[in-house]
């Protein structure tokens, strides 16, 4: 009765708290925040997104997630119980420690870059798409790649565990582990070379030191794209090809962005704790017409001031544009992601 009765209470009389009622506003970049991000290449935004609206929904979908994962990987004697009770980063953990796997596509609203099968997981749900919709993240957005908004397939949510929980036998990839240092670029075809191409980080924990913040290297977007080598970590620039600089780790909370060029030189730390789960998603948005390096994926317009008839707002049809394209890409060839090759005499 007493929740019954606390639930109403919250429906009819909504409390707003100080900073409800700031974020409520139409998110905008400060003059200082904009010329930061033009002259270092970067800039952190407090105070965006709001973690009981936007981010809570996102964490009850993937606890969801994490509890069909758990009853399969029961019902296979994968592990010896669902750890139901645990909160979800310990039951992250512990799950992978049991199983001696990592489960990072479960959660992932993209698809791998090789060996796409029929069956191959992948979480398309609502309240990602409506993160990836979120008004105050395009009104950001709009700040940088102007009216027309496209959501490119390129991102993420990164789930990087303690070193503790990933087996040795990997992977060791930038979905669970360490990224090495790279510029967003590099991992894309050459197509998108000439793009504007917006990367929103935003923790939905807090991101630390410890747990694996992001670090950047300022003012290197101003270089050419750098040569990079393929890694067991991911694809990431040579330590004699990184431009000089002293690295700005950025530990962050939840509700804040990180925003980046596409030629931002960045990488992330290692979860060095034993109990804590770094969860983020990384966001990509730019002009609506521009190549996204990644032409076999499906993006979407998110906002349009000149069309709005083509911006998507069903999040079923979002799904069946994932659904469609794992289904064609596990009938068809691996299509190609990245121009460098790891016998390149700089990446030997
Ligand atoms: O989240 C991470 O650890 C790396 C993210 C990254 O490289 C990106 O957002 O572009
Ligand atoms: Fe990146």
């Amino acid at each position: 009765m007493h929740n019954a009765t606390a639930g109403l209470t919250e429906v009819t009389v909504p409390v707003q708290s100080p900073s409800q009622a700031q974020i409520a506003r139409v998110a905008v970049l400060t003059e200082a925040q904009r010329r930061q991000f033009d002259q270092e290449g970067y800039v952190v935004i407090e105070d965006v997104l709001d973690p009981e609206q936007d981010l809570a929904p996102v964490m009850a979908e993937y606890a969801a997630v994490l509890d069909r994962l758990a009853d399969s990987l029961l019902a296979d004697g994968a592990i010896g119980s669902t750890y139901r009770d645990l909160p979800f980063d310990e039951r992250l953990i512990q799950i992978c420690v049991e199983s001696g796997r990592t489960f990072s596509q479960f959660f992932d609203f993209n698809l791998p870059q090789k060996g796409v099968r029929a069956d191959t997981p992948i979480h398309v749900g609502p309240a990602i798409f409506n993160l990836l919709r979120n008004p105050r993240l395009l009104d950001i957005a709009e700040m940088i790649v102007g009216p027309e908004i496209y959501s490119t397939p390129v991102q993420h949510v990164r789930m990087k565990l303690p070193k503790r929980a990933i087996p040795a036998a990997g992977p060791h990839d930038g979905l669970v582990s360490v990224v090495p240092w790279h510029q967003d670029n590099g991992v894309l075809l050459p197509e998108a070379d000439e793009a504007t191409i917006l990367t929103i980080w935003a923790p939905i924990n807090e991101a630390t030191l410890a747990n694996g913040c992001l670090q950047v290297l300022p003012r290197t977007h101003r270089d050419d794209l750098v040569t990079h080598c393929p890694t067991p970590e991911g694809v990431g620039i040579p330590d004699v090809l990184l431009p000089p600089g002293q690295p700005v780790p950025l530990p962050m909370m939840p509700g804040s962005l990180l925003l980046m060029t596409q030629r931002t030189v960045h990488s992330s730390l290692d979860n060095t704790t034993d109990d804590q789960v770094r969860i983020s998603f990384d966001l990509r948005y730019q002009p609506v017409g521009q190549p996204t390096g990644r032409p076999a994926f499906p993006g979407f317009v998110a906002r349009s001031a000149a069309h709005p008839e083509t911006v998507l707002r069903d999040p079923a049809a979002w799904a069946k544009t994932w659904i469609d394209t794992r289904d064609r890409l596990a009938a068809d060839q691996d299509p190609a992601y990245n121009r460098w090759r790891a016998d390149a005499p700089v990446c030997a």
